[in-house]
């Protein structure tokens, strides 16, 4: 038996007539961002996928059966289900939410696998998973499905609850190629610069559409990070967040929270810390986001387009 993904049918159709389409993760809605702010959020970038001239396909298992293209009532559904409830699904988590008929929210790394499977090219989100601070050996299984599946996630970098530059380590050492739009380092989530620089520059949708093409031309099998600034008018300063994350990262470690648990304990508790400072941010940027791959996803269709016959 082969792995059985259902399309909505505006999925299916736009692939089927190789119309622009971009994946979306819904980890950052049961467990990166707060009920109703994560439905709100959900909704507004699926919007900001239409708006650039892309097809939203949001991911997620539903009582074991996983699905590219989630209606609204599914989002509305995962959304809404008290916390723990839904499993959080990366590649390790496949096996058991289907198997046993589970509820489940996939990663990067999980919505990764589900859109290459099916055919999407292009995956939009917030941030990505990375290694974690004081914790070498906590390596997200995104970076690892970065090196092996060919997609390209545009991102806003990582929260620097992660170890930014053992992540970009990690990212070379699996063959990850980095690259900034209109920006020379990695964006750090809140802020638009890391200090960190990427592996190229690039200023256009039709840019990554080239460095895209050419990576399936050549058929080396890695995924691709494109790192967005959040706009300008929405970063936060260093002076609000970087506290949070220190006392989040630290209480994380003193109550012995592990594994899968770790991100979602300290995106929680820095959202807390904060007051929801950090929402409308986080909020801004993955509409912002969707925005970009889908400019992408159009660019990477005209590329790829076969000519019509001429008449
Ligand atoms: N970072 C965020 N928001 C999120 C996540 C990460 O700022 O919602 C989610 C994404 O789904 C990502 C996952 O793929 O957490 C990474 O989890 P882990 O660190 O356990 O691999
Ligand atoms: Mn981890």
């Amino acid at each position: 038996m082969s792995f059985q993904i259902t399309l909505s049918n505006e999925v299916a159709d736009a692939l089927r007539r190789q119309r622009p389409v971009v994946a979306l993760e819904s980890t950052v809605i049961t467990h990166g961002l707060p009920h109703p702010i994560n439905i709100e959020t959900a909704l507004a970038m699926e919007q900001a996928v239409r708006d650039g001239g892309a097809v939203p396909a949001t991911v997620g298992v539903i009582k074991g059966e996983i699905i590219a293209g989630l209606s609204h009532e599914h989002i509305e559904y995962l959304a809404q289900a008290p916390a723990g409830r839904v499993r959080k699904c990366s590649r390790r988590d496949f096996a058991i939410a289907v198997g046993l008929k589970q509820d489940a929210a996939t990663t990067v790394a999980g919505t990764m696998i589900v859109a290459h499977k099916v055919g999407i090219q292009l995956f939009a989100t917030g941030g990505i998973g990375g290694v974690h601070r004081g914790q070498p050996f906590d390596v997200s299984a995104d970076l690892i499905e970065l090196g092996r599946t060919p997609v390209t996630v545009v991102c806003a970098g990582a929260k620097s609850i992660l170890d930014l530059p053992l992540t970009l380590e990690v990212l070379e050492t699996h063959g990850v190629p980095v690259l900034g739009m209109q920006c020379d380092h990695l964006p750090a989530f809140y802020r638009r610069d890391s200090g960190l620089p990427v592996n190229q520059r690039i200023d256009s949708a039709a840019e990554a559409a080239r460095i895209i093409h050419a990576s399936h031309a050549l058929q080396i099998n890695h995924g691709i990070l494109i790192g967005v600034p959040v706009p300008q008018e929405h970063e936060l300063p260093d002076d609000v967040i970087d506290p949070a994350i220190q006392q989040a990262t630290d209480e994380a470690h003193a109550r012995g929270i592990t594994g899968n648990a770790v991100t979602p304990y300290i995106l929680g508790r820095v959202l807390e810390l904060t007051d929801g400072k950090s929402l409308v941010t986080n909020q801004a940027l993955l509409v912002n986001n969707g925005r970009v791959a889908a400019q992408i996803a159009v660019a990477l269709s005209e590329l790829t387009a076969v000519p019509k016959p001429m008449a």
